[in-house]
């Protein structure tokens, strides 16, 4: 990657590149475990991990919540004349942060990048004027487009849904939002494009067609996917499922829900799983749950790292800090073979009393380093073996005679339950699982 570039203007003045010092060092602006061109199995540290940042939540939240006013002083905007060229300065803002953080990749919503047009035809100018500008910043640094997507979620036209909305014409002024998106995406080589329907769900059944809004999703989707493969886009799309939030019920509801919603529909061949940890939590799963649902069925595809409040009710998007959680997900990646479009988008955001220009950096380097940790975790267990041993094992009556003939679907049922009686109760063996937590234990430790 290219030195960071600092635009007009430093915007994190003071803080220069991020580096590796160890474990030991305890300079707050260093990574202690994320060292980027670490092997670790077959791989770098970055290649496994491939870090993005949400420009959303790093560049455009500024602290404000339905109680309170803005806290985040956000330099970019200050002086700016207009609202294009503070979106030109945040950009420069950005990529400064990315380059100086080390992290290759980033993601945006088309109204993070540009702000809104008086029409949709002066909203898709706005964004191809900062797309371009950002292509430029691209090339200069080597930093890259994880995934783009459009925000069908902000705007009061999109109260009663986007692609589910009831008037048809809302319907299309959201094709013409996701139309312009897919351009640029394509436009900056973006791996990958995502949808989340914050707004794709209902508050209330008494007013809601549930079976036509979901035909209408998938039409829409369809649709869109047609669109972009016949631009060229080879990248993979993507569903990031949500149970709730802002609407009461929101259609992809988590990852078994959308996984048979994108069959059901034939939308299986381009779609993948963009998995966030805190909507995992949310449809009340664990993160891990979520990841290998979606690795069972081939769907698995990229990561929102965050993590929730186990205690509140909503999506609090916090920087992931438990060693835990990551690496039982970098357990779960690593044995779906890893990312290959996709990667780690820090959908997350620092606290609203973090208020200092470095607060931003130490959020994203502990998440880094989180998931560094995670993964030589995983790495362990998987060199060890000792858990996939185990489960290997505890499904061995399977390899052979009866039990692998049931697997070939060469038993009927009544055999089936004559074998039954045959066996009694042979094989009743313990799951182990307090060994197994106390072995997960070790390889925490680093032992
Ligand atoms: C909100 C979602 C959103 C998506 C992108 O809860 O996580 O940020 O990641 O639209
Ligand atoms: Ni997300
Ligand atoms: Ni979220």
């Amino acid at each position: 990657m290219a030195d960071y570039y600092v635009g007009n203007k430093e915007y994190f003045p003071g803080i220069g590149k991020i580096t590796y010092e160890g474990p030991k060092s305890d300079n707050p602006l260093a990574f202690k475990y994320y060292d980027a061109d670490k092997k670790v199995g077959k791989k770098k540290m970055k290649d496994h991990l491939r870090f993005a940042i949400a420009y959303w939540h790093s560049f455009c939240a500024d602290g404000s919540d339905p109680f309170g006013a803005p806290t985040h002083p956000h330099p970019w905007i200050v002086d700016a004349k207009s609202p294009m060229e503070a979106a030109e300065h945040k950009l420069n803002a950005a990529f400064e942060f990315f380059t100086k953080l080390g992290a290759e990749f980033y993601c945006f919503h088309d109204r993070d990048l540009a702000p809104e047009g008086e029409s949709p035809a002066e909203s898709e100018k706005n964004l191809f004027a900062l797309a371009a500008k950002a292509k430029k910043l691209q090339k200069a640094t080597g930093v890259k487009l994880l995934w783009g997507t459009a925000n069908l979620f902000s705007h009061p036209r999109f109260m009663n849904g986007a692609a589910t909305n009831p008037e048809f014409s809302v319907v299309a002024l959201a094709a013409a939002q996701v139309k312009a998106a897919l351009d640029v995406t394509i436009d900056l080589g973006g791996q990958g494009y995502t949808f989340w329907g914050g707004r794709e769900g209902y508050m209330s059944l008494l007013n809601t067609d549930l079976k036509k809004e979901k035909e209408h999703l998938a039409k829409f989707l369809s649709m869109a996917r047609d669109y972009a493969r016949k631009q060229g886009f080879k990248g993979v799309f993507y569903i990031e499922p949500k149970p709730m939030e802002p609407t009461k019920h929101q259609y992809d509801y988590d990852v078994e829900t959308v996984a048979g919603f994108l069959r059901y529909y034939g939308l299986d061949k381009d779609f993948r799983l963009n998995i966030e940890a805190n909507h995992a939590e949310l449809a009340g799963h664990d993160f891990a749950h979520e990841l290998e649902t979606a690795a069972s069925l081939g769907l698995f595809g990229s990561v929102d790292a965050n993590r929730g409040e186990p205690r509140n009710g909503w999506d609090t998007d916090q920087f992931p800090t438990s060693y835990y959680e990551t690496a039982l997900a970098m357990y779960a990646i690593l044995r779906a073979g890893g990312f290959t479009a996709g990667g780690l988008n820090f959908d997350a955001k620092i606290r609203r009393n973090s208020i200092e220009p470095a607060d931003l950096f130490e959020a994203h380097i502990g998440g880094m380093d989180t998931f560094a940790v995670g993964l030589e975790i995983a790495q362990r267990i998987i060199d060890d073996g000792k858990l996939s041993g185990f489960v290997k094992k505890r499904y061995a009556s399977f390899n052979s005679g009866d039990g692998a003939k049931f697997e070939k679907g060469e038993l009927s049922f009544d055999v089936l339950a004559k074998l039954g009686s045959k066996y009694g109760t042979a094989g009743i063996t313990s799951g182990k699982q307090e060994q197994l937590e106390n072995i997960l234990n070790k390889y925490l430790l680093g032992l």
